[in-house]
């Protein structure tokens, strides 16, 4: 009897330290939905650095190799002859990758647009290459390098004109767009009348692992090219020539989604953005130009180099979604959805089981992009294709972080040129596809316009 006592009493006192444990689990803050943004690779971080932090669950060897990348992402690179380096130019846009993605963040628009900044034009001619991509234009290629060494003539320079345009809000408040002109002026020869100019500025660089870990069928799923559904949103893959695999894939990175991978866009920069030959473009931008390169060297940026800038890319931390229990934030999600934001800036993706990154794998990520291409409208148009991207149609872009870009980056200009100097601008410039949920905003009432900027702030 007394054995049997004193084991229920045990019993009974297991439970109750048990259900204790329990009560106290529940007391503790639990993750709410969409807080961890980036899964296992979120950081808990608001500060400057809540964009240039390593994910969290990066295996030691691996935070090593990221470290090493983190050097290479901010090597700057000079003219030869040099022991270290060397190679950049002879005409370049800027001279390393956080010169134009400062603090892994997105760049502010440059007060004197022929400095060295984050900012420059993609162009071509109408028609396609022999891959379906732009039509270079001849003497010029698809982008023009506003800079270059000492005795090299910079491709051109670029010019900026804004005219202003007033926008009503319901309540009474009137919001100032700056609408762009872009030119490119003193070209070193003479260029062709017809010459299309896509002006892009360069956008944060954390949490690209996640993205490219998203299954192409997740991707696809989503897209709806004719509007079958006939909800006003279709949602278009791009397919692009990829340097890597010398095939057509998914479009994911890029303003129009013109890169496939993290790797093919960083050879791009190295060669379009900086003149660095690497592996996959041994052949110098401008070879065969009057102010470029004449000879095919050895590569100037060596293979090694290249992937460990690329592994920076890919497991950089995403920032924590923060706040989201206060009820400005609850309502101003509740605005999101009720103004169809949600169609394409998609809440959340779980990325596959089989990528090549283990930290990236089956993670539940919040990045609110449906990676698709949408006609944003006349205004927001550059009128130059890419691939399947037209002259309208600019990728979802994440709004993960979006948040946190003054803190992390010092200013809050938004959209694919840096037009926008705040989230309002940033919204009020939508159009097309997207122009229900602008008039939408535009009607809302002064509490509901703020709950939704607080809830952006909050990502
Ligand atoms: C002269 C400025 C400039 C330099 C230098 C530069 N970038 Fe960029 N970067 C950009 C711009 C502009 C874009 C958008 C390109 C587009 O839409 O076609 C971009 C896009 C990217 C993207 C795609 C991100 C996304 O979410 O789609 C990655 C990745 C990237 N850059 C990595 C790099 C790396 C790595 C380097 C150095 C090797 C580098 N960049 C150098 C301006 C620059
Ligand atoms: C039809 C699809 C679509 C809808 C609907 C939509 N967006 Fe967008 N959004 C985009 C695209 C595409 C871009 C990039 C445009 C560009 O850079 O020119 C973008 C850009 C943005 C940006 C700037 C991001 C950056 O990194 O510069 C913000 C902020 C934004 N959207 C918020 C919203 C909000 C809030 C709503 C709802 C009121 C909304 N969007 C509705 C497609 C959409
Ligand atoms: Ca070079
Ligand atoms: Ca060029
Ligand atoms: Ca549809």
């Amino acid at each position: 009897m007394k054995k049997l006592d004193a084991r229920i009493c045990l019993a009974l006192l297991l439970l109750f330290v048990c259900s204790c444990t329990s009560q106290n689990d529940d007391n503790l803050p639990s993750k709410l939905d969409g807080e961890a943004a980036g899964g296992d690779m979120t950081v808990y971080l608001s500060t400057s650095q809540a964009f240039g932090t390593p994910a969290p669950n990066l295996s030691a060897e691996n935070l090593i190799f990221h470290q090493n990348g983190d050097v290479a992402f901010e090597a700057t690179f000079v003219s030869n002859p040099s022991p270290k380096n060397g190679g950049l130019g002879p005409v370049f846009n800027n001279n390393a990758c956080n010169s134009c993605h400062p603090a892994d963040g997105r760049a502010s628009f440059p007060s004197n647009v022929n400095a060295m900044s984050g900012f420059f034009f993609r162009i071509s001619v109408p028609g396609t290459d022999e891959h379906g991509g732009p039509k270079p234009v001849p003497g010029f290629g698809t982008q023009l390098q506003h800079q270059a060494l000492y005795g090299y003539e910079p491709e051109g320079k670029l010019q900026v004109f804004y005219s202003e345009r007033v926008v009503q809000l319901a309540d009474g408040t009137a919001v100032s767009l700056q609408v762009p002109e872009y030119e490119i002026i003193n070209p070193y020869m003479e260029l062709p009348a017809d010459v299309q100019i896509s002006p892009r500025i360069g956008m944060p660089v954390f949490g690209l692992g996640l993205l490219d870990a998203i299954p192409d069928e997740s991707i696809l799923a989503n897209a709806d090219p004719d509007d079958l559904d006939e909800d006003g949103i279709s949602g278009k893959a791009n397919y692009v020539w990829d340097v890597v695999s010398q095939s057509m894939q998914l479009g994911r990175f890029g303003w129009k989604a013109g890169t496939a991978s993290i790797l093919a866009q960083s050879v791009g920069a190295y060669s379009g953005d900086m003149g660095l030959t690497t592996y996959l473009h041994p052949v110098p931008d401008t070879y065969g130009q009057t102010n470029g390169d004449t000879a095919i060297t050895s590569v100037e940026v060596s293979r090694e180099e290249v992937e460990k800038v690329v592994f920076y890319g890919q497991t950089l931390g995403v920032p924590a979604a923060r706040n989201l229990d206060d009820v400005q934030v609850i309502k101003g999600r509740q605005v999101f959805d009720k103004l169809n934001c949600k169609a394409c800036h998609i809440p959340s993706f779980t990325t596959g089981a089989d990528y090549s990154l283990a930290e990236a794998r089956n993670q539940k990520i919040y990045p609110y992009t449906d990676m698709l291409l949408h006609d944003m409208g006349d205004d927001l148009a550059d009128n130059r294709d890419e691939f399947a991207a037209n002259g309208k149609e600019w990728k979802t872009r994440p709004l993960w972080g979006i948040g946190l870009t003054k803190l992390t980056s010092g200013h809050t200009s938004f959209l694919h040129d840096g037009r926008a100097r705040n989230l309002t601008e940033a919204i009020l410039w939508h159009g097309g596809e997207a122009e229900e949920s602008r008039d939408g905003f535009i009607n809302l009432s002064t509490a509901d316009r703020e709950a939704l900027l607080v809830f952006l702030n909050a990502l």
